[in-house]
């Protein structure tokens, strides 16, 4: 049952980090997402992240059904809301908006989501997802109508963290939003990292392998880049990208 969280977390041991692609086709042309997921396996990506912020412009299911076939590895839904829960994703990031008060993303959606989740027999990996402060308003605070967690503050971030744990949550998710302009402060992955025992992904505003590698060297388990890769097709920044999430690989190379 769950197959693809033991996946992840045997990755992230075997590989010293882990490199979660995110492919938003609401956004990108699906074509370019598919290119991106014939090609991740090999360029070293863990797993495809899938989901959209908003959706506006394709039909999400059949594009989530066109990457399903182009790859062979996991499939991970990261919906921002319960209408993009569909059968050609392997799991779902299962997340509760922890460092919100709105009811909405903290439980409702949840509430609505988990028939779904079940009658398409999706894994659900259970996952606090915390929004960082990172500059100018980003979408999802915008669109969750809350509140991120102050930059300079990584205690409040632990305090989350560790209520997640507590709560049985398997993943923590340090989110400075897409394309933001700063990404989590470093100082705040390690304390979340060495104060909880849950595996942490961050994301949001990773603009090179170096600041991958660094979010990996403070203590990240798996990264999140979505907005790099929207326009580009150049596989070997793809390579080299992964390559710098894997930590053991970068120290033998
Ligand atoms: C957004 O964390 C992800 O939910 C990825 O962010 O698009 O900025 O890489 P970017």
């Amino acid at each position: 049952m769950d197959d693809t969280y033991r996946y992840l977390l045997n990755q992230r041991a075997e590989r010293g980090g882990g490199f979660l692609l995110l492919l938003d086709p609401d956004r990108v042309p699906v074509d370019h997402c598919c290119r991106l997921a014939e090609a991740a396996r090999d360029c070293g990506v863990d797993a495809l992240l899938v989901g959209t912020s908003v959706m506006i412009n394709v039909n999400f299911t059949d594009a989530v059904k066109a990457i399903k076939e182009r790859t062979s590895l996991p499939v991970i839904l990261f919906p921002s809301s319960y209408g993009q829960i569909n059968p050609y994703v392997d799991a779902m990031l299962f997340t509760s908006l922890l460092s919100s008060r709105n009811p909405t993303y903290l439980i409702d959606e949840q509430v609505k989501g988990a028939p779904l989740v079940k009658r398409c027999g999706i894994e659900p990996i259970p996952t606090a997802y915390l929004l960082i402060e990172s500059g100018p308003l980003t979408s999802v605070q915008y669109i969750s109508s809350s509140l991120p967690i102050p930059r300079s503050k990584p205690d409040i971030a632990c305090a989350h963290a560790l209520a997640a744990q507590y709560m049985g949550m398997k993943l923590v998710y340090l989110e400075a939003g897409s394309g933001a302009q700063q990404s989590v402060p470093l100082e705040m992955i390690t304390a979340v990292s060495h104060y909880t025992d849950i595996p942490t992904l961050v994301g949001g505003g990773l603009q090179s392998p170096d600041d991958c590698a660094a979010a990996i060297q403070a203590g990240a388990d798996f990264v999140v880049v979505g907005t790099q890769f929207e326009e580009s097709s150049d596989l070997s920044y793809l390579t080299e990208t992964a390559s710098a999430c894997h930590a053991k690989h970068s120290l033998t190379l």
